[in-house]
């Protein structure tokens, strides 16, 4: 078996993991990424879009933002259309100098691949069968497969980024984690078109369901509507998407040809605590929001600063105490952003007609957000992503 050795060792090379091992190496700390997918793969996942300043900061800090100042979007607000009416929202009306970026979370991935190969960084595709072997004592370490062969990786610590669906919250022993769960009666049909966006990224509610109109790039758009769990894509022909768009947004959106198309159930996940002896996990890995905030990539971000600080504080002066505290820290921030995406989430979205009383509490509730700066302002703060 191939031995080698780390600091950290790292499973899982999306947002969290990449970012983590680059943010590390820029702190002189190195660590090895196993990764199940290729490159290829992983470089093509269309998810994300909304940057909250902190990780827009926290990439320039890892020194992955050359490409993300020329091609990111700097949005100043949002627009919510409601009962045909648009209702924008400037940030900057409430909390000074905290735009949003709009980035594709592919192009975030693709500067981190590139920063990480570029700096000799141990990035390792195609690890199949990733293990992770004594976690609670001062040694543990990584086994996987890969090209046949087997391969075992000795770390101080091990970081679990491998996503909702990975293998390391599940590695955890029984009983030592507490699941706190949501599933939405609804899911969002996501499409990615060659063609020019709404000016203004729109949230709409309305009384056929709920519509988000964003882009990418001056020439692409990327907009989603509210369907069902289980809702046939072959029932929806790029017309049907198009004129349910803008229906539902009152925008007259240009058409262009679609590039993808999917369907993404909605999901409240926290599982607690964030670790479990010399294992952190952050990310996808302990939490999903509905992504109605744009909440999930930036709470991956923060949690990925928090564990980076800890680790930095331990290798410069053995004090474990930021390790710690990693957990309570980071669940701090993910439990508001849990409740600001659940908030959102459930005053934008229709929830079909089992409760027409809570329904109109939920419209209510939208009018009077938007007719309260008071109620705009909780809005912006939370949107604009409360500090670290
Ligand atoms: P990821 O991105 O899922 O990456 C996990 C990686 O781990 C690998 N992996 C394994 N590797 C080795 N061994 C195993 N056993 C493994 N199992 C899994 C996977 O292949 C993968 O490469 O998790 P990470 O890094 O925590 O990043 C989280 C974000 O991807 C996610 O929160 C966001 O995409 C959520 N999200 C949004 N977040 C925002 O902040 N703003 C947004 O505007 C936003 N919009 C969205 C979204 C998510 C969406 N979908 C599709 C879920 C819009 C959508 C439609
Ligand atoms: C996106 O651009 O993909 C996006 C933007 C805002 C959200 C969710 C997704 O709330």
């Amino acid at each position: 078996m191939a031995r080698s050795r780390t600091q950290v060792g790292i499973i899982g090379a999306g947002p969290a993991g990449l970012l983590l091992a680059q943010l590390l190496h820029v702190r002189g700390i190195d660590s090895i990424v196993l990764e199940r997918r290729d490159r290829t793969y992983i470089e093509g996942r269309i998810r994300a879009g909304a940057l909250e300043q902190g990780t827009v900061d926290l990439l320039r800090e890892a020194g992955v933002s050359d490409r993300l100042d020329k091609l990111g979007l700097v949005h100043n607000g949002v627009d919510i259309a409601f009962r045909g009416r648009r209702h924008s929202i400037r940030f900057s009306d409430f909390v000074a100098g905290r735009p949003i970026t709009i980035y594709g979370q592919t192009e975030i991935v693709k500067d981190l691949v590139a920063a990480r190969l570029a700096a000799g960084g141990d990035l390792r595709f195609e690890a199949e069968n990733v293990a992770i072997h004594d976690a609670d004592t001062n040694r543990p370490s990584l086994t996987c497969e890969r090209g046949g062969a087997s391969e075992q990786i000795v770390c101080d610590f091990i970081a679990g980024c491998d996503g909702f669906h990975g293998m390391s919250r599940d590695s955890l022993p029984q009983g030592h984690l507490r699941v706190y769960e949501r599933l939405y009666p609804f899911a969002w049909l996501g499409i990615l078109a060659e063609a020019p966006p709404a000016e203004r990224l729109t949230y709409a509610r309305h009384e056929r369901g709920f519509a988000l109109c964003s882009m990418r790039s001056p020439q692409r758009s990327r907009h989603y509507l509210q369907c069902a769990p289980e809702e046939d894509l072959a029932l929806w022909s790029e017309d049907r998407i198009w004129t349910e768009l803008r229906l539902r947004s009152g925008i007259d959106l240009p058409s262009g040809p679609l590039l993808e198309k999917s369907v993404t159930p909605m999901r409240s996940f926290v599982a607690e605590p964030m670790r479990f002896g010399r294992l952190f996990l952050a990310g996808d890995a302990a939490h999903i929001v509905p992504p109605t905030g744009a909440k999930g990539l930036n709470l991956a971000a923060s949690d990925v600063h928090y564990l980076c600080e800890a680790l930095v504080r331990y290798y410069k002066s053995g004090d474990s105490a930021g390790l710690d505290a990693y957990s309570d820290r980071a669940l701090a921030r993910i439990w508001k952003a849990q409740r600001f995406s659940w908030w959102m989430t459930s005053m934008l979205h229709v929830f079909g007609r089992s409760d027409p009383f809570e329904d109109r509490i939920r419209q209510a509730e939208l009018d009077y957000v938007l007719s309260s700066q008071a109620a705009l302002r909780t809005l912006a703060e939370n949107y604009v992503g409360l500090p670290f």
